[in-house]
């Protein structure tokens, strides 16, 4: 059994740092495998990487020559082959708590700023740079205005508790997007808060954009 972990990523790709920070918590080493999602028209959408991911899109890990993608599907199978540290919870609740706020990262804030969809919004419905940046905002806003009151419900020195979670692997990367379209995170103060724990953890710091191989400033 080739037990190596493969993973294909692009530095700035949100969903990709979730699945970095999942890696490194746990402590699995893997091979960095870049993917430009600008350069050359798009490398995710090379036959070869189609192959992989016929979504076209980042991140995609290849674990024993199998390939799975969607951060959410990744995490999860990460969990399942490498229990500890754990990243979901063994309660009931709890967990539904964890998978809540990766969900409305994941289907309620990303997918709205998500390159191919602004590019489209560009291409086919005349939107100028300041109509896409508004629009991005407008999603990252409402998502994270939400995530921001559950959390005071939820959130210790983390977004469950004290402990770590897959919520955080979401949220961390979320923020970096945000600041990356000016979203004023400053109204955000429960959030800001866990960045400031997470910063402090090795595993964040190690799967932060510009520690990747294929970062560029
Ligand atoms: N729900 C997916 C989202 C994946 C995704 O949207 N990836 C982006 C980068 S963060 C991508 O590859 N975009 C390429 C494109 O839009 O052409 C996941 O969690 O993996």
């Amino acid at each position: 059994m080739d037990d190596s972990f493969v993973l294909y990523s692009y530095f700035r790709s949100s969903a990709s740092y979730r699945v970095r920070i999942a890696l490194h918590y746990k402590n699995i080493s893997f091979k960095y495998s870049p993917v430009h999602l600008i350069q050359n028209g798009g490398e995710q959408y090379s036959t070869e990487y189609r192959k992989l991911n016929p979504q076209a899109q980042v991140p995609c890990l290849i674990h024993n020559n199998k390939p799975i993608s969607q951060s959410m599907a990744i995490i999860q199978y990460l969990e399942d082959v490498c229990r500890e540290p754990a990243l979901f919870p063994n309660t009931a609740y709890e967990k539904a708590l964890v998978i809540q706020l990766c969900e409305l990262i994941n289907s309620g804030i990303q997918p709205l700023q998500n390159l191919a969809v602004t590019a489209e919004l560009t291409k086919n419905y005349s939107f100028t740079t300041e109509q896409k940046n508004n629009w991005i905002q407008h999603w990252n806003n409402l998502g994270l205005s939400s995530v921001e009151e559950m959390l005071k419900i939820t959130a210790g020195d983390f977004c469950i508790g004290d402990t770590i979670t897959a919520a955080d692997c979401f949220l961390i990367p979320q923020i970096f997007s945000a600041k990356r379209f000016a979203v004023d995170v400053s109204k955000y103060p429960t959030i800001l808060r866990i960045c400031e724990h997470a910063g402090e953890v090795e595993a964040f710091q190690l799967a932060a954009p510009e520690r990747q191989p294929d970062y560029v400033p």
